[in-house]
């Protein structure tokens, strides 16, 4: 067992694999399907796996390489832990074997992405954002596989959104089970990389491009915008419209009202998160639609919970909430 000193999560456990010497130790974690964490050292295209003496990995700050390293591992470790222990998901797949994280990839990179040829996931160090490891952003990218090993959602248009809302959906909620002092779960993804974040599941529209509700074209937009759907649905669904919540509920087109209180109950997180993940993995196919996907989690919900349930109604009232019929 090691020790990672990340960027955004503080101190954390890291299972890494040690030489028959018991002298080097490698980044790579043989109790999460073999794990393992590269240095793309600024370029594109060539992979040094990190190995260490002491088995601490990082200082908490970017004046150490391994820092992002850990936060790799950290965030990988974290997203199998949340998939496997509350939806029974043995990795991205679904076959016990995990991807690689590649940190430092390219210069001044301002993204992050998951490859299905690659089946890895890749971290730019940015420049105008800080590097892009976050918990919620490594849940995010880890997503982008299991989704492509499910639904396979097509990255554009409606299904396009909904991809992303289901990586944005999961990278959250695996933000929320690793209950860390230092990031604690929250409705906004990338909070720590900018001033703001790369997107906010409660108003959507706070970026000035996401959708807050659907309406007849929000295909069209960027599937990071289009997620806006998705993400507020989700949100709705597990939080509600409780009085205090900035919760708003659409009307028309992209226009959201003030709702009055316990117009929408939330049935929780844990709840919402098994009726997607049921939807996702059950329902969906490759060329979704947000109807669709209504009837859809309807579907996942009726299975886990009755048709006359009170969750079933919420996902409902949480459709409709944002004006998807
Ligand atoms: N970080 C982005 C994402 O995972 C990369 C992309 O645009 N595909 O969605
Ligand atoms: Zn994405
Ligand atoms: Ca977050």
């Amino acid at each position: 067992v090691g020790q990672g000193k990340t960027l955004y999560s503080g101190d954390v456990t890291l299972h890494d694999n040690k030489n028959a010497a018991g002298t080097k130790y490698k980044l790579k974690d043989l109790t999460r399907g073999k794990h393992y964490v590269v240095d793309m050292k600024k370029s594109t295209g060539s992979e040094t796996i990190f190995v260490d003496t002491n088995n601490v990995w990082g200082n908490n700050s970017e004046s150490s390489n391994e820092t992002v390293a850990a936060d790799a591992a950290y965030g990988q470790n974290v997203t199998w832990d949340y998939f496997k222990n509350v939806h029974g998901r043995n990795g991205i797949a679904n076959d016990g074997n995990g991807a690689r994280s590649r940190v430092h990839y390219s210069s001044n990179y301002d993204n992050a992405f998951w490859s299905d040829s690659c089946f890895c996931m890749t971290y730019g160090d940015g420049s105008f954002f800080t590097p892009l490891v976050s918990l919620d952003v490594a849940g995010h990218e880890m997503t982008h596989g299991v989704t492509s090993r499910t639904a396979a959602l097509i990255y554009s248009g409606e299904s396009g959104g909904l991809n992303e809302g289901t990586s944005d959906i999961f990278g959250s909620m695996a933000e929320f089970y690793a209950n860390n002092a230092n990031d604690p779960g929250d409705y906004l993804i990338g909070e720590e990389l900018s001033s703001s974040p790369l997107r906010n599941m409660i108003t959507p529209s706070s970026d000035g491009a996401s959708a807050d509700c659907w309406y007849s074209g929000v295909g069209n937009l960027d599937v990071h915008y289009s997620s806006g759907v998705a993400n507020h649905f989700f949100y709705l669904l597990a939080e509600g419209t409780t009085n205090g919540s900035p919760s708003k509920t659409c009307v028309s087109g992209n226009t959201r009202v003030a709702t009055g209180n316990g117009t929408l109950t939330g049935i929780g997180r844990d709840k919402a998160g098994k009726i997607w993940y049921r939807a996702l993995t059950t329902y969906m196919t490759a060329s979704e639609t947000f109807a669709k996907a209504r009837l859809d989690t309807v579907k996942a919900a009726t299975d886990l919970y009755g048709a006359s349930s009170p969750e079933v109604a919420a996902v409902n009232a949480a459709w409709t909430a944002v004006n998807r019929p």
